[in-house]
């Protein structure tokens, strides 16, 4: 890997993966995972170029969570461009059998290797990295499974990092590599807010919940129906809206006026929580 070659590449960027070089050192394979929601905005875009020289494999998270009409756009993408993702709902599925599959094709070179020098299959060792918030933690986890208490410190890496064995000859590293969010782009600083995966605050709450309203009501105009009662929003102001879930939440400020401000953030925190419905933020024919 070669940090120092990679052009274009902001300082800050530069210094985090730096950082991130001795973990990535240490692998044979990474394991990058993005949300389903925003594919494009939930990824770091130096990383390819980063682990150009290292197998990879890309899993979209939270895809329960995502609109599958759209998720089945960015899969297909994703496969033209040579990364066939795999795609999982970490709340509910297995994902070792669904991840080792997918990273038997990545092994083929290795394997065929030992298998003409007569050699053991060697082990493979796996990374999982992704920006905050994307699961990688959850994803360590529903890997390794009880597997994960089991976890033994190798000689000759650092004490802090442990390896997990799984079946099929892979090892899981049980600290995730954590990438910078990239927002140079207004669109994905506000797609990476909306989806709480980052503290700084873009906009004030008030408008984010406007900016998510406007959004779901040109993409998603029956998403408030059962959670609010909002049978059609196409004609509704985002301040109209917010007073009404004001009002159904009793979110009100000490004059009588409704709390626009909780009303927003009831909302975000619906729309994160997928109460709304699948709802994606991206698409990939977007401009
Ligand atoms: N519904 C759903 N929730 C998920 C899924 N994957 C992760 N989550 C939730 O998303 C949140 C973030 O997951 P983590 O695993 O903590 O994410 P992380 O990447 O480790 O986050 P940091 O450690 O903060 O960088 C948690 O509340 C998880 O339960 C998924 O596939 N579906
Ligand atoms: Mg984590």
């Amino acid at each position: 890997m070669e940090i120092d070659s990679i052009h274009h590449f902001p300082g800050h960027m530069q210094k985090a993966f730096r950082s991130l070089e001795r973990l990535l050192s240490l692998v044979d394979l990474v394991v990058e995972i993005v949300d389903a929601r925003a594919p494009k905005a939930t990824r770091n875009p130096f990383l390819r170029e980063a682990i150009s020289k290292k197998k990879s494999l890309v899993v979209f998270s939270k895809t329960d969570l995502a609109d599958p009409s759209v998720t089945k756009l960015w899969a297909a993408k994703a496969k033209a461009d040579g990364n066939d993702p795999v795609l999982l709902d970490l709340s509910k599925e297995k994902a070792l059998p669904i991840v080792s599959k997918a990273i038997e094709p990545l092994l083929k070179a290795k394997r065929e290797k030992e298998a003409r020098y007569g050699m053991k299959r060697q082990k493979s060792r796996l990374l999982v990295v992704g920006i905050p918030n994307v699961g990688k933690s959850t994803l360590i986890n529903n890997l390794a499974g009880s597997r994960r208490a089991k976890a033994a410190n190798r000689p000759g890496v650092t004490r802090s990092e442990q390896w997990i064995n799984l079946p099929g000859d892979l090892m899981l590293l049980d600290t995730p590599g954590i990438l910078p969010s990239s927002y140079d782009d207004a669109r994905a600083a506000l797609r990476l807010s909306l989806l709480g995966s980052i503290s700084e605050q873009v906009l004030p709450i008030e408008d984010l919940g406007r900016v998510l309203f406007g959004f779901i009501k040109e993409n998603y105009p029956s998403a408030l129906s059962s959670r609010y009662g909002l049978e059609d929003v196409s004609s509704l102001h985002a301040d109209f809206v917010l007073d009404a879930i004001a009002s159904s939440r009793g979110f009100l400020l000490p004059g009588g006026n409704k709390d626009r401000e909780k009303a927003a953030l009831a909302l975000l925190k619906d729309f994160q929580a997928g109460k709304l419905g699948r709802i994606s933020l991206e698409r990939p024919d977007d401009a």
